[in-house]
């Protein structure tokens, strides 16, 4: 198989959620040296766009979905360590979750890789994340970011009550708080008092270097 062969065969196999064909696919891509980033933003991530798209027309329900997201993980698993490890200093520290009633995790898996990649130090705190739970996270770890992910507009509420939680707990001046996920915009962002958005993973890296930046220059050494 040549490279667009695989290609195709990554975003079918992960359409199909075909989990070991997809993991055989991406390995076989690495050796014929295909970037790992060429596999995710060419076939693995618009094989899930189309998965939505068919669970909105109604073509794919819930299963289809949940075995198309098993797929892309078990692609993920295998560039993840290609992509987060440049061996640079570490910049910062981000604590990162999806919110309280929302158990989607592969965007907020990728914004991870991408910031390690950056250099951050990342704890993940998984899905389902309680507000009180963030609270307590930022009390241990005192990152210089907490991130937000949110995927469904009944989840995206979720926001303000975390941001209220750290207003309620003192800490609000403390961190840098970035939101994001399929469904978030700027304008949300802005209506929830984040201080900032990202739609993607690398824009989410970017934009987080620049707030952390921005807030290290305010600070007196
Ligand atoms: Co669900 N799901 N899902 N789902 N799912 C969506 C999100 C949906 C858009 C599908 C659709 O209708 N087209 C829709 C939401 C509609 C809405 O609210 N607007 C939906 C729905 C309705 C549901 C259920 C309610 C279905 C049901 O039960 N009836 C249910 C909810 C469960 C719950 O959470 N309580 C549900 C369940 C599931 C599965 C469990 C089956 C599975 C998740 C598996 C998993 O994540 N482990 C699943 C999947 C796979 C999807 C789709 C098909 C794919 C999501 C994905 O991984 N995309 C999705 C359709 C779609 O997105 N087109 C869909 C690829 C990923 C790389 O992109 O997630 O956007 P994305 O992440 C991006 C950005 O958002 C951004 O960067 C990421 C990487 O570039 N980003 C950040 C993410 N976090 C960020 C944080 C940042 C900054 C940027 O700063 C902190």
């Amino acid at each position: 198989m040549d490279a667009d062969q695989i290609l195709q065969q990554l975003y079918d196999q992960t359409l199909a959620g075909n989990r070991p064909e997809v993991v055989d696919l991406t390995e076989q891509g690495l050796v014929d040296g295909i970037e790992p980033t060429t596999m995710l933003f060419e076939a693995l991530i618009p094989a899930l766009e189309e998965v939505g798209a068919r669970f909105e027309r109604g073509d794919f329900f819930v299963p289809e979905m949940l075995i198309a997201g098993r797929a892309m993980a078990g692609a993920l698993e295998i560039v993840r360590p290609l992509l987060a490890d440049t061996g640079s200093d570490t910049i910062g520290t981000f604590l990162m979750g999806t919110v309280k009633g929302d158990v989607h995790d592969i965007g907020k898996n990728l914004v991870d890789i991408m910031l390690e990649g950056a250099g951050f130090k990342v704890i993940d705190l998984g899905v389902q994340v309680a507000p009180e739970t963030f609270v307590e996270a930022i009390q241990e770890h005192k990152p210089d970011v907490v991130g937000f992910s949110a995927f469904l507009t009944t989840t995206m509420p979720m926001f303000k009550v975390n941001i209220e939680a750290l207003q309620k707990a003192g800490m609000r001046d403390d961190v840098i708080v970035l939101v994001g996920g399929a469904p978030v915009t700027q304008e949300y962002a802005d209506v929830v008092g984040a201080d900032g958005y990202a739609p993607d993973a690398a824009e989410a890296t970017r934009r987080a270097k620049q707030l952390l930046e921005e807030r290290r220059a305010l600070t007196p050494a």
